[in-house]
């Protein structure tokens, strides 16, 4: 693998409370469906799966990063994809306004089951333990996975500024990441407390075959925690990227692995 690394760019250009800006580090690029409007992604085992939004053309997906051989289910035309987690065997998949979270096997696509909510579905996100609704608020909903009903809140600021229009989640080695909708920017943020601990910015990844399509922005962040690296994509984006973890948490890990 290649050396990990993340530069650290504008801490120095931001507000004394505003938290730093990292550019990522690129791995290996993949190729992306440009139709799919990359609403949720996740990684479990060797597979990616993705959720698209939009009427009539959402659905639910397996692959293999740049494979061909994948699985796709499409779903009802009244129904709008949105965020997606794997939880442990299953897929749960959000809708964005139908109230209504999927639940599916997560090796056959197979429908298995529903929860219904309130409000609106963004991005959803697992940590082992617990769910992580995002509705595009600047509030995480922390949910029970069995019942689906709220356990608590997370408000989320940088210093004391709300950082709004959450969207697509991840857990990533501690972390809750999530893209802000309509920017090119992924917020790190401490889930004890709600406080941002650093951005990374998408801008330089995005296609050019994209520029033109205003809703084409960067959404979609899954990790692999065995190969320790981030895809990210956006919607309509022709290229999945393979990021390197931040050094920040690879400095973690390697300290906790010399304990
Ligand atoms: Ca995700």
């Amino acid at each position: 693998m290649k050396p990990l690394v993340f530069i650290l760019l504008a801490s120095l250009a931001g507000t004394a409370a505003a938290a730093p800006v990292l550019q990522p580090k690129v791995l290996a690029t993949h190729p992306h469906d440009p139709t799919a409007f990359t609403q949720g992604l996740a990684w479990a085992e060797g597979w990616l799966f993705e959720s698209t939004g939009l009427y009539g053309e959402s659905s639910l997906r397996r692959y293999r990063p740049g494979g061909k051989n994948g699985l796709i289910k499409r779903l009802p035309k009244q129904l709008f994809g949105e965020g997606l987690a794997v939880v442990e065997g299953r897929l749960v998949q959000l809708t964005w306004r139908a109230g209504l979270a999927l639940v599916y096997d997560r090796h056959t696509l197979r429908y298995l089951d529903r929860f219904r909510y309130r409000g609106e579905g963004w991005g959803l996100a697992w940590d082992g333990h617990r769910l992580y609704h995002s509705d595009g608020s600047d509030r995480i909903l922390v949910r029970d996975p069995d019942t689906f009903r709220t356990m608590s809140l997370i408000q989320v600021r940088d210093g004391d500024k709300p950082v709004k229009r959450l969207n697509e989640l991840e857990w990533v080695a501690g972390e809750l990441w999530a893209n802000v909708f309509e920017t090119s920017r992924i917020v790190r943020i401490d889930p004890e407390s709600g406080q941002v601990k650093g951005w990374i910015d998408l801008a330089p990844l995005r296609p050019e075959e994209t520029r033109g399509d205003a809703l084409a922005v960067a959404n979609g962040i899954a990790y692999d925690p065995q190969g320790r690296r981030l895809f990210v994509t956006g919607k309509r984006w022709p290229v999945l990227y393979e990021l390197a973890l931040p050094e920040d948490l690879e400095d973690q890990h390697a300290n906790q692995s010399a304990n």
